[in-house]
């Protein structure tokens, strides 16, 4: 007879590969031996650790599903979850900082470069000796991309870039940036720059309340000169930005519900060991409640995470899948932090336990890589035929 396992019902471990559990083992030892002690004072003083990309690159754990002809891992898409499950249980910020330089700076170079491109930066992203970032969005165009302002002038030898990127993880950092913008002729490429570029400026944004372990920045281009061959290719239209997006929001489908899981254990402790009116918090039918609402969404939501994983492993399945489970994986755990920190009491309150700072985290989640509503307008269309966000 089987016997019930709060942290893992339906036995996800059994459902993977030897390979996979060994991906995950390697991903939960790194979090919690070597990013979980420095969280803390990271989120406190809002540094961001650049030797954590060298200490992932050691270990595999960026661009996991890169191949390894270019220093990647060569794994799957459930392995590529796993690892970002593991990382965001620790912090959402960590994962950002993986998952940006994973899928949204090695996917697109992969999938979209040159031959040359992918030579010179695939593997030094790979080992985590340069770090990168994505920009996409702008002041004026977050959820609508399309309307993006940035322009790419022809030149002689390239093209001059102008405009700017807000919001963009790890650009202050960053020693490669895979820019979007429009060329005169109105359509939308990739490029990719290099720091110290002239005319390229990446200031930190300061004074955010949430994902403070990751440091976020502008992209500002003056007539940055692009070399042609610094061009992406094999891309053209936002079927470029998406597709890095369709990775990274996997990722975050996976990762949120690690986050979810690290306040759900987190309360679940906290209340078994709590004394009011002369017994465990735990022996409260409220309590139960809330534990029981917990495990539920976050066993069904894995359930999901891995159906997709295992399907875009075999092909491509439809986008709107995608949609469905980052929407759900980071509105669910929004509300399960939420639901934590009230178990919590006063100590909720407290950075000595995980579950305010995963709680200010999720908000950033449930917006980044398209809003909760976003997701849920994607769906719409889809459902009914009817773009609601279209003129
Ligand atoms: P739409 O007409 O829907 O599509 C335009 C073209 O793009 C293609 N496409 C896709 N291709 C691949 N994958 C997808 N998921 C795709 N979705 C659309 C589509 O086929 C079409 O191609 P073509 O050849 O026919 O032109 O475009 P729209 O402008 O109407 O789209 C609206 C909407 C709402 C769906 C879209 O703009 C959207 O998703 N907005 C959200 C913006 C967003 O997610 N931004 C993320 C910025 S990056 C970020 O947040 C990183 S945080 C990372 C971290 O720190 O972890
Ligand atoms: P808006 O698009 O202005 O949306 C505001 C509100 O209006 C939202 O609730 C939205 O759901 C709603 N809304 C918008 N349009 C509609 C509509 N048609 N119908 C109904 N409601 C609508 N971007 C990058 O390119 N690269 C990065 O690395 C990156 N990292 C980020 C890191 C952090 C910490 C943060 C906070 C953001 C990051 N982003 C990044 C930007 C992020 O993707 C955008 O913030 C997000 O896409 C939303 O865009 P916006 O902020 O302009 O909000």
């Amino acid at each position: 007879k089987q016997i019930f396992d709060w942290a893992d019902p339906f036995r996800l471990e059994e459902q993977l590969t030897d390979e996979e559990r060994m991906v995950l083992k390697t991903a939960h030892d790194y979090a919690q031996d070597r990013l979980a002690p420095r969280v803390q004072q990271a989120f406190r003083n809002e540094t961001t650790d650049t030797a954590i990309f060298r200490e992932m690159g050691e270990l595999g754990l960026l661009g996991a599903t890169i191949s390894p002809e270019y220093g990647g891992a060569g794994l799957g898409y459930v392995a590529y979850g796993l690892i970002a499950r593991e990382v965001e249980r620790i912090d959402s910020g960590y994962r950002s900082m993986m998952s940006v330089q994973s899928s949204l700076v090695m996917v697109p170079i992969e999938t979209f470069g040159s031959e040359a491109q992918k030579q010179k930066y695939l593997p030094k992203l790979a080992s985590g000796e340069w770090i990168g970032c994505f920009g996409l969005t702008e002041p004026n165009h977050g959820s609508d991309p399309g309307s993006m302002a940035t322009r790419a002038k022809t030149v002689d030898g390239g093209y001059a870039l102008s405009g700017s990127k807000t919001w963009i993880t790890n650009a202050p950092i960053a020693d490669v940036f895979v820019v979007w913008a429009k060329t005169e002729d109105g359509a939308i490429r990739g490029f990719i720059l290099e720091k110290g570029w002239k005319g390229l400026t990446a200031p930190a944004i300061h004074g955010k309340v949430g994902l403070k372990a990751s440091i976020t920045g502008e992209i500002v281009l003056d007539q940055v000169f692009v070399p042609e061959e610094n061009m992406l290719p094999d891309v053209t239209g936002l079927k470029g930005p998406f597709t890095c997006l369709n990775s990274a929001r996997f990722g975050i489908a996976w990762g949120a519900l690690g986050a979810a899981e690290s306040c759900y254990a987190t309360a679940r402790q906290y209340v078994l060991d709590r004394q009011q009116f002369g017994r465990p918090l735990a022996a409260n039918q409220l309590i139960q409640k809330k534990l029981a609402d917990m495990v539920t969404e976050i066993t069904l939501g894995l359930q999901g995470c891995l159906r997709l994983g295992r399907m875009k492993e075999d092909g491509h399945p439809p986008v709107e899948l995608t949609s469905i489970l980052k929407r759900n994986s980071c509105g669910k755990a929004l509300a399960i932090a939420r639901e934590a920190r009230d178990m919590l009491g006063g100590n909720g309150i407290s950075d000595e336990f995980p579950v305010a700072r995963h709680l200010v985290n999720l908000e950033v989640v449930n917006t980044y890589e398209g809003t909760h509503d976003i997701h849920a307008l994607i769906l719409g269309r889809a459902i009914t035929g009817i773009a609601a966000f279209a003129n």
